[in-house]
């Protein structure tokens, strides 16, 4: 007999079905048995009765352990009382795989294990419906957003993550002993997108790891996680990058409505698809923060609480979860972003937040050779040193630019997940080493 998912149990009413999965919850009363079988579709409750069950079928199910693997062949039927509306009356019951008992961490909806245990054993914490829900959304994330890509003329690449070149200025590298030499582990694609921009792709973008070396233990930093990385060349300005990037929200919104409503609405989330994202210089930012009383100078960047509280604010006035904070101090950017015309004491740059977090940072680039190098030796940097990455700008270079998001980021606050670590399968951080 072939398998019947659970999702579609009730296009098969009182004809016998095979159904496979793990069992949920137990309840043992002598003369009916109530089990719930759960696959990746969802689950069911199945009902076994000492009348109309399969005497060894009955007995077995006494020695039943949660979470064990089982298939039960039986007839579902329809059942108003059950929050189903139908349920499964167990003719055959067969164990192909037991679980030891007791479980190490409670993965039911009434949980009360903590994040690092349930961590610690994932594989069982994502058997729970609502947790696998929040990686289909993630799944869903990317193939959006990898389509997007692909409408919009941009080829999917690979880079290497074992390099020799760091570039973001701030973020420490990991150092990998490579056959006795020292390599690193990539701490963004930065110079291998802008490199394939000039190498006549004009448009790539990857999905990959990414990795810092930054003793942070926040909610919303981890050592490694998910780069969704791009770049687009002959731009006419960095304002194309952010028309490109409001677009690719529109769409990842609109159509994670259609293909990932039931998970959306599993974790009880909503969105308003958004249409003009609002922009704001971090000037202005600054300037409306003194209404929440939060004041910085003028080469600073705003920390954590200026983000969330300039989100709350671009909520109240533009009604928008979005916002676009432009033009950063040149002092708290990387070398490689293009410096301003007008005021050279910031850079063509922004950070895109969603619900109080930077998801993304991007910025065009500079992209003429003699000024490159002129700021890579204004940060402390020797051009001589990166001869990989100044070929990029001297055989014929477009104007160009393009962003980094985080997609775990992404994820968590899309999700409203107060912690980067939910959104994370197995997540890295400066104490997290397993799985
Ligand atoms: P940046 O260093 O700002 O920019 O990183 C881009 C985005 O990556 C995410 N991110 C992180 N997520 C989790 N843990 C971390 N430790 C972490 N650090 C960064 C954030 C952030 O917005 N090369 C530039 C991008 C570009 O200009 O194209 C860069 O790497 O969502």
């Amino acid at each position: 007999m072939k398998r019947t998912l659970i999702k579609d149990l009730k296009q098969h009413l009182n004809t016998e079905v095979l159904i496979q999965g793990w069992v949920q919850e137990l309840r043992n009363l002598s003369k009916i048995k109530f089990l719930i079988l759960r696959d990746r579709t969802g689950d069911m409750q199945t009902v076994a009765f000492k009348s109309e069950t399969e005497i060894s079928s009955f007995e077995l199910i006494n020695e039943l352990t949660k979470e064990s693997v089982v298939e039960i062949v039986g007839i579902p039927k329809e059942n108003r009382e059950s929050r189903w509306g139908i349920e499964v009356g167990i003719k055959k019951i067969t164990v192909i795989s037991t679980a030891a008992a007791p479980l190490p961490i409670d993965n039911t909806d009434k949980s009360q294990t903590n994040l690092d245990k349930r961590l610690d054993h994932r594989l069982l914490d994502t058997r729970n419906l609502h947790k696998q829900a929040i990686f289909k959304v993630r799944s869903k994330i990317v193939k959006i957003v990898t389509n997007f890509f692909d409408q919009n003329g941009f080829t999917n690449i690979n880079s290497p993550k074992l390099t020799k070149i760091g570039v973001e200025s701030g973020a420490e590298l990991f150092e990998v002993n490579y056959f006795d030499r020292p390599m690193y582990l990539a701490q963004s694609p930065q110079v291998y997108k802008q490199m394939f921009v000039g190498g006549g792709f004009e448009r790539v973008f990857e999905i990959g790891p990414v990795f810092r070396a930054e003793k942070s233990n926040t909610m919303r930093h981890l050592t490694e996680f998910t780069g969704v990385d791009f770049e687009m060349g002959f731009i006419s300005d960095y304002t194309d990058v952010l028309e490109l990037i409001e677009n690719m929200f529109i769409d990842l919104i609109s159509t994670l409505q259609k293909e990932a409503a039931e998970e959306l609405k599993l974790l009880n989330v909503e969105h308003r698809i958004p249409t003009k994202i609002p922009r704001l210089t971090l000037d202005e930012a600054k300037k409306l923060l003194t209404s929440k009383d939060k004041r910085y100078g003028s080469d600073e960047d705003l920390d954590a609480e200026g983000e969330r509280l300039i989100s709350e604010i671009v909520k109240e006035k533009f009604g928008s979860e979005f916002v676009f904070i432009t033009h950063f101090p040149w002092k708290v950017k990387p070398f490689y972003q293009m410096k301003d015309e007008k005021n050279k004491n910031v850079t063509k740059s922004f950070d895109l937040l969603f619900n109080g977090v930077e998801i993304c940072s991007g910025s065009q680039r500079e992209h003429r050779l003699d000024v490159w190098r002129k700021q890579a030796a204004e940060k402390g940097l020797d051009p001589e040193a990166m001869p990989e990455y100044a070929e990029i700008f001297m055989y014929g270079c477009p104007p160009h630019g393009g962003a980094g998001f985080g997609l775990d980021r992404i994820t968590q606050r899309l999700l409203l997940l107060n912690n980067i670590r939910e959104a994370v399968l197995l997540p890295r951080d400066p104490v997290r080493e397993k799985p």
